[in-house]
């Protein structure tokens, strides 16, 4: 292997370690029917804070719903409505 190719790998291997490029914050709004009690968002946003990527949950019990703000290098979507169905709360995403 060339000494240039073989920096330029180390570079992006670097670069994808620290900081990938292409990360971007995502938000999404999850539909939350199973919360029955003022107390459920409380479990739905506990569950939701603890995925990796996720920097911010916001739980409407009113709404039946979650907003999440989260780093989409990190985690998913599938990975968010897997953690609220987890903790007893199917959601899916809302149109
Ligand atoms: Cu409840």
């Amino acid at each position: 292997m060339k000494p240039q190719v073989s920096a330029l790998l180390a570079a992006i291997g670097l670069a994808a370690t620290v900081a990938p490029a292409w990360a971007t914050m995502q938000t999404v709004t999850l539909s939350v029917p199973g919360m029955t009690c003022k107390t459920c968002p409380i479990t739905v946003k506990k569950a939701l804070s603890k995925v990796d990527g996720v920097s911010k949950t916001s739980v409407s019990f009113e709404q039946r719903e979650a907003v999440v703000t989260f780093d989409d290098a990190k985690t998913s979507v599938q990975k968010l409505t897997q953690a609220t169905e987890n903790a007893g709360y199917p959601s899916s995403v809302k149109q």
